[in-house]
């Protein structure tokens, strides 16, 4: 073990007071910390193995040293996550990037270092070495259905692989779409691919999740065929109560008002879950509230007004994940970065005065709805953040004992210099 759990609890002891001096300050202004603190506690958001590897961008890929470059490693990377916040407990398989040459012995790993497996994500976005049928013109969608049943037939072996891990949900995204106006029939493109989901759909097991993500641009520029969230609630709709729409926040143009979208998605039963991320122009990928922190905030106020109203968990309802890639930093503290960033969201969201703001709308007082939004939004809940950290076992400054530990060096020394991970 990397991190052990004596060097967590050193580092507690050793930042213990100055945590409670300032836990201490902030439960004299707040009434509910126990409640926010505990439900802080189990709330886990799941890592994707392919952040785990510096990302890169079209332009090149500066890979830094240590990086995972097999599943076994990738799983340990998110493993020393979790010891580290006791926030990252699953991790989020890619179709054929981590396909598990021994679905046990991966699942023992991964209980060993106390992960699950999150949804499993389908790959027609790229080809393979040795794949009949190309996917440049895309693949669900696309105009031959030999490439459609080559698409479909995926997805299907990446159910196969996910059951093996105790998966529990499918993530389909298609990067097909038009770039050049006339190239597509629209209404071909969205039949074709709601029948091939159909197609996969059948074989989706009784108590799992398909989650239909949409994205407006990229790699295709002109049209994409899941577009937005209408498309995508269109498709979840029309396969079944199995089926919903997965949000990811890079994947709007800018501006669009993603709290809306999800309050409404919420409302019709059809949210499935979230890649968390950041953006300031597309699709960045960047650490989750790097940029627009209040946004993030906004969201988790939907969500919990939402999720709150019609009873549904918050801890388990919907699919948490990051869905972000980084060339700057390193990976590990990135993601760690990105956990801390929606908790501290979740927290702000979780101090709103509902019956006030119940009240304010009521009597269309604008001026107040804003000041309890802003209020809480302004609210340092870092305190807060830390003591569930601390309740749960976990570090009170994980990125600081990342570094006091020299996590990095150490598996640099162990992997090599060179990295060899996969992903974008
Ligand atoms: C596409 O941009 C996306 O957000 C999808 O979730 C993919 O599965 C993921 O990134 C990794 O390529
Ligand atoms: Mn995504
Ligand atoms: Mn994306």
């Amino acid at each position: 073990m990397l991190i052990e759990t004596n060097q967590i609890e050193q580092h507690n002891q050793e930042n213990l007071s100055a945590h409670q001096r300032k836990f201490k300050f902030i439960t004299e202004d707040i009434s509910n910390t126990e409640d926010i603190v505990e439900k802080l506690k189990v709330f886990q958001i799941a890592i994707p193995s392919w952040a785990l590897g510096t990302g890169g961008t079209r332009f090149g890929r500066f890979s830094g040293p240590g990086e995972p470059g097999t599943l076994e490693q990738k799983i340990e990377d998110v493993g020393l996550l979790h010891k580290l916040n006791q926030s990252s407990g699953a991790i989020s398989l890619h179709i054929p990037w981590d396909i598990p040459s021994d679905a046990e012995k991966i699942k023992a790993l991964a209980a060993a270092h106390g992960l699950g497996f999150d949804a499993v994500n389908s790959n027609t976005f790229q080809d393979q070495k040795g794949q009949e049928h190309s996917y440049k013109f895309g693949s669900l969608h696309h105009v031959d259905p030999k490439v459609r049943k080559q698409a479909v037939d995926h997805n299907i072996e990446v159910i196969k692989h996910g059951v093996a891990l105790g998966s529990k949900s499918l993530t389909v995204w298609l990067a097909d779409g038009s770039s050049f106006p006339g190239q597509l029939n629209f209404r071909e493109a969205f039949q074709n691919t709601l029948e091939s989901l159909k197609e996969i759909y059948k074989h989706l097991p009784a108590d799992w999740k398909m989650f239909v993500e949409y994205k407006g641009f990229e790699p295709n520029f002109y049209s994409t065929t899941i577009a937005d969230w209408g498309q995508s609630l269109l498709l979840a709709n029309k396969l079944g109560e199995k089926a919903y729409t997965l949000v990811d926040l890079g994947h709007h143009q800018p501006n669009v008002n993603i709290e809306q979208i999800v309050a409404l998605l919420l409302m019709e039963g059809k949210l499935g879950g979230f890649h968390f991320n950041d953006s300031k122009y597309a699709d960045d990928d960047l650490t989750a509230g790097a940029i627009k922190p209040y946004q993030l905030f906004l969201i988790f106020n939907e969500l919990v007004d939402g999720m709150d109203a019609k009873g549904i968990d918050h801890a388990t309802g919907l699919g948490w994940m990051i869905d972000a890639s980084h060339n700057l930093k390193d990976p590990l503290v990135d993601l760690l970065q990105s956990v801390e960033a929606i908790k501290i969201a979740y927290a702000q969201a979780l101090l709103v005065d509902r019956k006030a703001l119940k009240e304010a709308q009521q009597a269309n007082d604008v001026v107040k709805a804003q000041e309890i939004l802003q209020d809480a939004f302004r609210t340092d809940v870092r305190s807060i953040v830390a003591e569930s950290r601390l309740r749960a076992g976990a570090a009170l400054d994980p990125v600081q004992l990342f570094r006091d530990l020299k996590v990095r060096e150490k598996l640099t020394e162990e992997r090599g210099a060179v990295s060899i991970a996969t992903g974008l």
